[in-house]
């Protein structure tokens, strides 16, 4: 079997260097943005995004290097996007990654300009990725629609919208797409582009590989909101419900999501199938599909 779980660890251990040496303290004046910006990407998080631009740069045959800076940046990216989440505009969490959130710790203000300066850093470290100026291109556009309107940004929104209506499964489905899936498939095209793979069978495989993992791994998300451990999670429980929102746990029931996320995993696993020679892509898969954190 493909030690995942070991692989994945060592890889969460050269990101977290990597994010610290990527956001290091500025100028003395302005050094609590910098560090609430290093309060909130660093010293937690499983890494799954850069972990999967990791994966596919060694199937596409990339450099490591490149693939570190370029999932540093979509850290960077999800780690702002956690800050402004938690924000009392959005979803009120007092609870991140086990920690006070980040405009508990630092106060809102700080918290927004903390997500602003990883949100810009995050395209700072793409352009000077060690990589061709085609990749580095090519990269900050697939983040920049990825993160924006047409992507997370998008899916938040429609979240926002739909907040406490009923929601059709179509609904839900584009909802996460665009809210958690836009950049799990970045963090997996990106890894094809540090190969030099822009286009064709390979990267098509690797949108179509994320767009799966993607979904299951949201559907097991509503499933851990409703019965997971919040110690194991390091954040509150329980909000899907209070908030009267549908998820896949009040649409299919926790076995109906856990066999519907069981298929959607067996369809990425087969999408990757040709690529994946040492089954380190069906692996990754599976841990996402039975994790509890
Ligand atoms: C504020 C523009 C803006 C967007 C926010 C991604 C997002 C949109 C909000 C996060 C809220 C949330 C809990 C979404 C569910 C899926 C998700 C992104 C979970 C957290 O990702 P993990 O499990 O977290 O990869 P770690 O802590 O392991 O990095």
């Amino acid at each position: 079997m493909f030690p995942i779980e070991t692989e994945l660890a060592a890889c969460a251990k050269t990101v977290e260097e990597r994010l610290a040496a990527l956001l290091p303290d500025a100028d003395p004046e302005t050094a609590l943005i910098s560090q609430a910006m290093r309060y909130a990407a660093l010293g937690g998080g499983k890494r799954i995004r850069p972990y999967l631009t990791f994966a596919f740069a060694k199937v596409s045959g990339g450099d490591n290097a490149c693939a570190l800076d370029l999932g540093c940046a979509l850290e960077m990216i999800h780690a702002y996007s956690l800050v402004h989440d938690d924000l009392p505009a959005m979803d009120n969490d007092v609870l991140r990654r086990g920690k006070p959130t980040c405009h508990v710790a630092y106060g809102e203000a700080n918290a927004i300009l903390a997500g602003d300066g990883l949100l810009t850093r995050a395209f700072g470290v793409v352009a000077n990725a060690p990589a061709s100026d085609a990749i580095r291109c090519r990269a900050t556009a697939e983040l920049a629609d990825a993160a924006g309107y047409a992507g997370m940004v998008g899916g938040q929104t429609l979240d926002i919208l739909t907040e406490g209506k009923p929601v059709a499964k179509e609904t839900l489905i584009k909802l996460q797409h665009l809210k958690t899936g836009a950049l799990i498939r970045a963090a997996c095209r990106l890894g094809c582009m540090c190969g030099g793979t822009f286009d064709g069978a390979l990267y098509d495989a690797a949108g179509n590989y994320a767009d799966k993992i993607g979904l299951a791994f949201q559907v097991i998300d509503d499933i851990l909101d409703g019965v997971g451990d919040p110690a194991l999670l390091g954040k509150s429980v329980g909000k899907d419900e209070k908030s009267g929102k549908t998820t896949w746990l009040s649409l299919l029931g926790e076995t109906g999501a856990r066999a519907y996320a069981a298929t959607l995993t067996r369809e990425a696993i087969n999408a990757v199938t040709p690529y994946d020679q040492d089954g380190r892509l069906a692996s990754f898969a599976a841990f996402l599909l039975e994790r509890n954190k």
